[in-house]
C-alpha cells in the first residue's frame, strides 16, 4: 500500500500573534493537495489559536511534551494539555533540541513511548553531523537514534520518521536527492532487520533540512521519500508549493 505524503512545517522559535495569524489565513486558502497530509507546529504559546483558526484537514503540532503525565516540571507541556487543546502531533528529537538543550537518545525515546502511548503523534527527528558524515557514520548514528525508539515503544503506527542531516539545517545546503534517499532506504533497511518487514514498509520516512520550493520536487521523486519536515520556508508563502510538491 502507498504510503501517504507527509509535510511538516516547523516555525521553531518564530513568529509573532500576527505573523502567525497571517501564516494560517495564506494556508486556508491555499489549494492543497488533498492526497498530502500536512502538519504545521508553531511556538507552544500560538498552539491554541493556530488551532482554532486553522482549516481542519491541516493538523497542529507542539515542538516538545514532556514524559511524564503532570506535576512540578516547570516550563514543560503535557501530552493531556495537548489533548485537551485539540493538538494530535509533537516534534521530538529535533536536532536544535538534542544539540542545545543535551537530550539523549533515551530522553527523546521515552518522550516518543509516553506521547505515543497517550495518543500523540509524534515526528521523530533523526539525524547526523557533518563531523559524523564525513567519518562514514551517517547509517550508524541514525539507526541508533531509532533503536533507542524501538526499546522503549513499539507504537510505529503513530511515529512519522523525519531524517534531518545537521548540516543540511537551516544552512541552504539541502542534502542531494541521492543522498537523502541512500539514509532513508538504509533506514527502512534497518527497520525491516530489526522491528518488522510491515513497520518498514508502511511507515512514513521524511526529510527535512533546507527544503525549499526549488528543491522539493526531485527530492518527492525519491522512492523512499515521503514527504518533508520544512523549517525556514513554512513561514513563507512557498510552503504551500512543497506540500503540492507531488502534483
Ligand atoms: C530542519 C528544518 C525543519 P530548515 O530543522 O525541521 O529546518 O528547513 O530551516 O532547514
Amino acid at each position: 500500500m502507498a504510503r501517504q505524503f507527509f509535510v511538516g512545517g516547523n516555525f521553531k522559535m518564530n513568529g509573532t500573534l500576527s505573523s502567525i495569524k497571517s501564516i494560517v489565513s495564506a494556508l486556508n486558502d491555499a489549494k492543497l493537495d488533498s492526497n498530502t497530509e500536512v502538519v504545521i507546529a508553531p511556538p507552544s504559546l500560538y498552539l491554541i489559536p493556530t488551532r482554532d483558526h486553522l482549516r481542519k484537514d491541516v493538523e497542529v503540532a507542539a515542538q516538545n511534551v514532556y514524559d511524564k503525565p503532570s506535576g512540578a516540571f516547570t516550563g514543560e507541556i503535557a501530552v493531556d494539555q495537548l489533548k485537551d487543546a485539540n493538538v494530535n502531533w509533537a516534534i521530538l528529537g529535533h536536532s536544535e533540541r538534542r544539540t542545545l538543550m543535551g537530550e539523549t537518545d533515551e530522553f527523546v525515546a521515552s518522550k516518543t513511548a509516553h506521547a505515543t502511548d497517550s495518543g500523540i503523534k509524534v515526528i521523530f527527528c533523526c539525524g547526523e553531523s557533518l563531523e559524523e558524515r564525513e567519518a562514514n557514520q551517517t547509517v550508524d548514528v541514525v539507526t541508533r537514534q531509532i533503536a533507542a525508539v524501538t526499546k522503549q515503544t513499539k507504537n510505529w503506527d503513530q511515529i512519522v520518521i523525519a531524517y534531518e542531516p545537521i548540516w543540511a539545517i537551516g544552512t541552504g545546503k539541502v542534502a542531494t536527492s541521492e543522498q537523502a534517499q541512500e539514509v532513508h532506504a538504509a533506514i527502512r533497511e534497518w527497520l525491516k532487520k530489526n522491528v518488522s518487514e510491515e513497520v518498514a514498509e508502511k511507515v512514513r520516512v521524511i526529510y527535512g533540512g533546507s527544503v525549499s520550493a526549488k528543491n522539493c520536487k526531485e527530492l518527492a521523486q525519491c522512492a523512499d521519500i515521503d514527504g518533508f519536515l520544512v523549517g525556514g520556508a513554512s513561514l513563507k508563502p512557498e510552503f504551500a508549493d512543497i506540500i503540492n510538491a507531488k502534483i
